[in-house]
Parts: structure tokens; sequence; C-alpha cells
């Protein structure tokens, strides 16, 4: 339950950067602006203003005022704004948060990697922990693993690896891998139009960390080995790999005693694998040819399995023991993959199956964002950075239409108390990784264009995510002065057992859930407005768990952020 009542001045408890816009919010019914108060650690005043009452918005149903003390820009730690009698969590002005965060945010997938053990020595030994699911008992591992009793297959996988998906111990492909494209795009992007020297070897605390390679590369490489070994003889991708029967919270992943079992190959996930193994293919074209080449063949196995299948549905039914990640619109993750096929090979067929597609040059961004189920963006954003063989005008066609949408989240976040930029209307489950995808569409809009409007649009959905909302929680762990703490995870399960640890810092909550969609939050959040149906407790998974497509969101976002701060 809420650790705090909610504050009345809502800041980014961590840190503002120095030479942005520095906004907060204050919660009053009061009509006509009042006298606000920036002080120092020591509690001197160092700069005072006017609010700007705002009235209230529908995603919070809070009466609000702008404060704007962007006129203050002298770095420090401790400050505090006061209005009246109220007070606000204190915040730095400085740009090393972030640039943890860079960091930290990576480093959750390490922490949830399946069939290896944590090692102490890079995670320390409270999140230390023996390897699951590799046939050790009480496990039953990963390493022979048949269909579903009810889509029997006649062969078993070895699917060991990867990361598991988030609080539970499923892994499911289509949720894997915009994860891993995620990731990878981090340095993709970094390496085309940013400065890929801060993702290099050596800057994540990983048992890779002195092979010469990228760590992020290398991370992401984890999954991707995963992704390839899911895929089925015929070339199909199997769905997901998870246990016969939920289990209940704490459980470790190596005391996990349930059966596991691949559920049945589906087009989504077939189209999914191949878009991450046809960019891995380029990726480690040079740093490594043998699985390069390894993952091209993958692809291309996978993505003419699929066009000969191509409307192969994953069961909307089958979520006992994980999640179903059904979804039954594919002309988006055809539209992905063709993008990715033909960024890596530039075959004229998979130009064909691009061009014709109604995705095609962005037609699939909008304000809602993009997700597990809704992939086409992605394939916009590859064909934006990296080159390739369409014509200037549609490249062009295709940054525009990031700008269009940059410029109406900049628009509605211009409108709210606790600019989001995310639609209006209710918030969905996961809206801090939908939240996080559209900063980096703003990211993008500023990539492609240098307005510095995008720039600050990235760093006020930054602010959202890190305390200036209406219940007055960072929704990362570890970030903040109320940072969530009980986010729902097997093994970071705290508020279940002593003995365990809270998250790591770094790992992205899902975020507000209009849907109320587990018994906690239907319980407590009744009623609620959008950015206020959220609760921090473990059991709350529907609006408090922790997930692989999140935490790339969120590590793609931050090393964007810590690449543009400057000092
Ligand atoms: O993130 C998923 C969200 O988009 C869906 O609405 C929800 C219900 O199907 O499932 C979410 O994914 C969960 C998955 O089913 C099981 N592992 C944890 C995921 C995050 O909560």
């Amino acid at each position: 339950d809420p650790a705090q009542p909610a504050k009345k001045i809502n800041v980014n408890q961590v840190a503002y950067v120095p030479g942005l816009a520095k906004h907060a919010t204050l919660t009053s019914t009061a009509t006509t602006p009042q006298t606000w108060t920036l002080k120092n650690s020591a509690g001197t005043a160092v700069a005072t203003g006017q609010t700007a009452p705002k009235g209230a918005d529908a995603e919070s149903g809070d009466s609000t005022h702008l404060i704007d003390f962007s006129g203050y820009d002298t770095p420090g730690t401790g400050y505090t704004l006061t209005v009246g009698t109220e007070t606000s969590y204190p915040f730095d002005i400085a740009t090393d948060a972030i640039k943890r965060l860079r960091y930290d945010s990576l480093a959750y997938f390490y922490h949830n990697r399946s069939g290896i053990e944590i090692d102490a020595q890079y995670v320390g030994a409270q999140y230390a922990r023996p390897a699951g699911h590799l046939n050790v008992a009480p496990n039953q591992g990963d390493n022979n693993v048949p269909c579903l009793s009810t889509v029997p297959c006649g062969y078993t996988l070895d699917v060991r690896g990867g990361w598991y998906d988030a609080g539970d111990h499923g892994k499911y492909v289509v949720n894997g891998g915009i994860s891993a494209w995620q990731v990878l795009n981090t340095y993709e992007r970094a390496v085309r139009i940013g400065d890929a020297a801060p993702l290099g070897d050596g800057k994540l605390n990983i048992p890779e960390k002195a092979n010469g390679v990228p760590d992020i590369l290398d991370e992401a490489r984890w999954e991707v080995e995963f992704l390839l070994k899911m895929q089925a003889p015929d070339g199909m991708v199997h769905h997901k790999i998870h246990d016969q029967n939920w289990t209940g919270l704490p459980l470790l992943p190596h005391q996990d005693p349930q059966a596991r079992r691949l559920s049945a190959t589906s087009t989504a996930a077939t189209l999914n694998m191949a878009a991450v193994a046809a960019q891995a293919a380029r990726i480690w074209k040079t740093i490594d040819p043998a699985f390069s080449a390894k993952a091209l063949a993958a692809a291309t196995k996978a993505y003419a399995a699929a066009k000969a299948n191509p409307n192969k549905i994953a069961d909307p039914n089958d979520g006992t023991g994980g999640g179903s990640y059904s979804d039954s619109t594919l002309t988006d993750e055809f539209y992905w993959a063709a993008a990715e096929m033909f960024t890596t090979t530039g075959e004229a067929a998979y130009r064909t199956d691009l061009t014709s597609s109604t995705h095609f040059k962005g037609k699939s961004l909008n304000a809602r964002g993009f997700d597990w189920g809704s992939t086409g963006p992605l394939g916009d954003i590859t064909l934006a950075l990296v080159p390739n063989g369409l014509p200037a005008a549609d490249i062009a066609a295709i940054k525009s239409a990031f700008t269009t949408v940059a410029d109406a989240h900049l628009s509605q976040m211009a409108t709210q108390g606790y600019p989001a930029p995310y639609r209006t209307e209710s918030y969905d489950w996961g809206s801090n990784g939908l939240v996080a995808n559209n900063i980096s569409v703003l990211a993008l809009a500023h990539d492609f264009t240098g307005a510095a409007k995008y720039r600050e649009g990235v760093f006020q959905g930054l602010n959202y995510l890190l305390g200036r909302n209406p219940l007055s929680y960072s929704y990362v762990t570890g970030y903040g002065d109320q940072p969530v703490k009980n986010v729902h995870h097997r093994h970071w399960a705290n508020q279940l057992d002593a003995t365990l640890p809270t998250a790591p810092a770094g790992a992205l909550s899902g975020g507000p859930n209009s849907a109320l969609q587990d018994p906690i939050a239907a319980r407590l959040l009744t009623g609620c407005k959008a950015q206020k149906c959220f609760v921090d407790h473990i059991e709350a998974y529907s609006v408090n768990e922790v997930t692989v497509n999140w935490n790339s969101a969120l590590a793609w976002i931050s090393s964007w952020a810590a690449e543009k701060v400057t000092t």
C-alpha cells in the first residue's frame, strides 16, 4: 500500500538537468497564482516565483499549477520546492543520476538471465542465485522441453538461456524479441547517429565484460541465442515456454518445480524472431561472422515459414502457467520483419513486402505507442536509422511521421498537470513502458530535426517517471526519495520474505493501469483516474510488475538522455 500520502508538490525526485527546463507541479484548487520558493540543501531560499494555475485534467483529476524554475541553474543536491507549508521531496540539479541509470537499467537483464548462475561478483551477494531451469532438482529444466499435450509436436527442444520475462519464469518470444531488439537498437542508434563509446566493452557488470565486445551486445545475445532455439524444424517459432501451472511468490528460479512446456508455434513469434535475428545478423557481421550467418539463416527460414503460415494466431486462452501474449493483428509484425530483412540483405523480395505494407512510412505510429502487440514502429526506427536502399523521400516521410506524433505528444503534455507522452484516455497495463517508448519517439524526433522542443519533451517525460506524478512515486527502483519498492517479482520479494532483497536499482514498474486487472488493484483502486491507478504492492501484478520490455524502453531512453547531458 502507498508508503506515504502523495505530496502536494511533485518533482523529478532524482535530478533536473542543468541547462534544460525545470518544471514541477503544485496540487491546489486555488485559482490564483501562488508563490513558490526553491531552497538549497541548507534551507536557504535561492529562487522564487509565481505558479501558473492549470485547472484539472482527465488523467489525474487533480487541479494543478505549473511551477517553472528553469531560471535557476546551479548544480547541487538536496534542493526542495515549497509553497506555503507544502514541501516537495528533495532533488538534485545534476547529471550523474541519468548517467548511472543508463547502466542500472541495462543491469536488469543480467539479473533476470535464465540458465546461468547469477554471480555475486557482478551483482553483490544479496542478488546472487543459482542457475534456474537447467534440470537440477527440483527444477524440471529447459533442456528437453516437450510441447503442450493439447498441441503435441512430436519433438522436444533445448531452450535453455534467455531472460525471464518478468516477475514470473516464463520466456515469451514476442516480448523477449522486442526487448532484445530495443537493447540492440540502443546500440545501433548510438553507432549510427549518436555516441557509442559509453556502450563499449567493460561498461556493465556481466561475465562477458572483458571479451572485447560491447557488453550491451553480449547481454542482448544472451536473449537472441534463446530466440533462435525456439525455432521448430519447419521454420516456425514457438510462441513461448513456461510453467505448466502458475507458481506463487516468492520463488527463486532454481526452486521452481513445475514442468516446462512449449506452446504451439505462431506467426507472430516467427516474424518477431525473424526481425530480431535479421537485426543481429547485421550488427554481428564483422564482430562474429559465424553468429551473424547463423542468425541470418534462422531469420530467412522463419520469414519464409511465416509467409507460408500467415495467420497462425497464438491461443488467447493459453494463459495457464504463463501469460498468453496473443495478438490477432499481424500486419505490423510482417512489416517489421520485412524492414529488418530488407535493411540487412537489400533483397528485392523483402523490399516489395515492405513497400506494399499498409504500415509503410510510419503509418502505425500513433499516440498510444508501441509494444509487443504493436511492432510496426520498430521497423520504421530501423529504416530511419540504418542506411538501406529506399529513396530519400521515403526516409524523409518516415522521419516526418515521428515528428508528427512527437508534436501531438508535446501539445498534449502542455495541457497536463503531470505531463506524460501518452494518450489521454484510460491507461493500459504497462503504461510506464508505453510512456517510455513514446519518450523514445520524442528523442528520435530530436535526432531527426535537432529541434530543442523534442529534447525538452524527453526530459519532461522522464520527470513523470521519476516522481512528477500525482502519486509522488519514482517508478524506477532505487531512484528518488519515494521509489517503488514492492515490485511483483519472485526473487525480489522482500515484502513477503525479509531474507530476500528488494529490487536492485534501475527497474521500471509497469505503472498505472485503469483496468485494475488483479485483486489488490481492484480492491484498493476502484474509481481511480488513469494516473492514479497504481499501488506499490507486490501482489498487484497488473500495475507493479517489472518486465524485460519495459526495462528495454527505460534503457533506450536513459541511454539517449545520458548522451545528451553535457557535463
Ligand atoms: O505486458 C502484458 C500486457 O500488455 C498484457 O495486457 C497483460 C495481460 O495479458 O500481460 C502483460 O504481460 C505479462 C505476461 O502475461 C506474463 N509475464 C508478466 C507480463 C507483465 O505483467
